[in-house]
């Protein structure tokens, strides 16, 4: 009698420290390209992402506040953060948790299977291919570009060159909706509705895109350099893949393309999932020593580290109200599964490296 009463209180106990961690999978969830999805798994995937639209905001109210649903949760943390988050040394883990904790919003509040798709824009040049994507198909896909509006002479930044659009998206499941995003242009948070916008520069796209520049991507020796040939200059002539794809489909006037507001076109989670993905197969060329290289500015563009140093491993990230805090040290293995980190996923195919 006392050895069943013990046993179960044991598996009671065991029941509450599980049940307490519901996050911690066993085997990683598999990231697949979009157009190997099936049709079923697209739609799926689509109705969520217009789920998270509708779920209520967590962000704490403020006056006139844009932050309306659980989506735009994630799209004011990156606007508040965006000069702390890019052209820095955490860039791409810091993006790669927002992404992850972007799929765990899908699957945990929107019932979503599946894993976070990604796209691998190579597939996708030379420049005449661009438009005809399938991820901008206006059924199975995001839609495509914008209606043609002419440059505004008045703006003082250049136009992306081979810019194609800018007004609304035309199709797809975004289409005709006034207020797809409710924040933005740039770090304004009060609530401004807008619809989608994309401005296709197909010549943008197969300057950066193309497998040339992911292969020049992929022979960075360390991370410091993979790092700022990932993420290039500021200037558009010295664009890298991360470039590539913001100005390639946001061009001038798309969201995109907006520094800040970028997430708020949903094609953003499928192209940093690919710039991710460029990651990971960096670091399984040499999986053991580059598990743990770091580097780059804590401060924005201080490449000499004239101003701060550079991050290590213990940096912190912070996503927000969407997950807790984690370092960079929890996000470099992407399939850690709570052994090693604070990731579990997989890609079902990597980058190597040509010739
Ligand atoms: C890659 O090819 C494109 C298209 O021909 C070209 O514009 C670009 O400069 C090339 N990039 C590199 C790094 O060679
Ligand atoms: C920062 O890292 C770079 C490599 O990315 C290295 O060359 C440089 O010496 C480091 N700076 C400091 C202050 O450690
Ligand atoms: C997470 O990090 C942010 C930014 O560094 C900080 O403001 C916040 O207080 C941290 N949250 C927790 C729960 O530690
Ligand atoms: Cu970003």
């Amino acid at each position: 009698m006392q050895i069943i009463q013990k046993t179960w209180a044991l598996a009671a106990l065991l029941s509450v420290l599980v049940s307490a961690r519901p996050h911690q999978q066993q085997t990683p969830i598999v990231r697949r390209e979009w157009r190997t999805l099936s049709k079923h798994e697209k739609s799926s995937y689509l109705c969520a992402v217009k789920c998270i639209m509708r779920k209520p905001a967590l962000t704490p109210p403020f006056d006139n506040s844009g932050v309306i649903s659980r989506y735009d949760d994630l799209v004011y943390t990156h606007i508040q953060q965006t000069f702390s988050i890019h052209y820095t040394g955490h860039f791409l883990a810091w993006h790669r948790y927002y992404l992850a904790v972007y799929e765990r919003m899908l699957r945990d509040e929107c019932g979503y299977k599946g894993a976070q798709p990604y796209w691998d824009w190579t597939l996708d040049t030379p420049a005449d291919k661009w438009a005809s994507s399938p991820v901008f198909d206006p059924v199975t896909g995001f839609g495509g570009n914008g209606e043609f509006v002419e440059s505004d002479p008045a703006n003082p930044f250049p136009p992306v060159p081979g810019r194609t659009g800018g007004g609304c998206v035309k199709d797809g499941p975004f289409a005709g909706v006034s207020d797809v995003v409710h924040l933005g242009p740039q770090d304004s948070v009060t609530y401004n509705p807008q619809c989608l916008k994309r401005d296709f520069s197909p010549y943008f796209a197969g300057r950066y895109l193309a497998m040339n520049q992911t292969q020049l991507t992929l022979a960075a020796p360390d991370f410091g350099s993979f790092d700022r040939v990932v993420e290039g200059g500021p200037s558009f002539d010295a664009s890298g893949i991360h470039g590539g794809g913001h100005y390639g489909v946001g061009g001038t006037y798309g969201q995109i393309g907006d520094l800040y507001t970028s997430p708020a076109d949903p094609i953003f989670y499928l192209h940093h999932a690919n710039l991710d993905r460029v990651w990971w197969s960096w670091q399984k060329l040499n999986l053991e020593a580059r598990l743990t290289d770091i580097s780059g500015p804590i401060l924005l563009m201080d490449y000499d580290n004239l101003k701060g140093g550079n991050v290590t491993l213990d940096f912190p990230l912070s996503v927000g109200v969407s997950a807790v805090n984690v370092t960079i040290g929890d996000v470099m293995n992407i399939a850690g599964c709570g052994q090693n980190g604070a990731l579990c996923y997989e890609y079902d195919k990597v980058y190597t490296l040509q010739g």
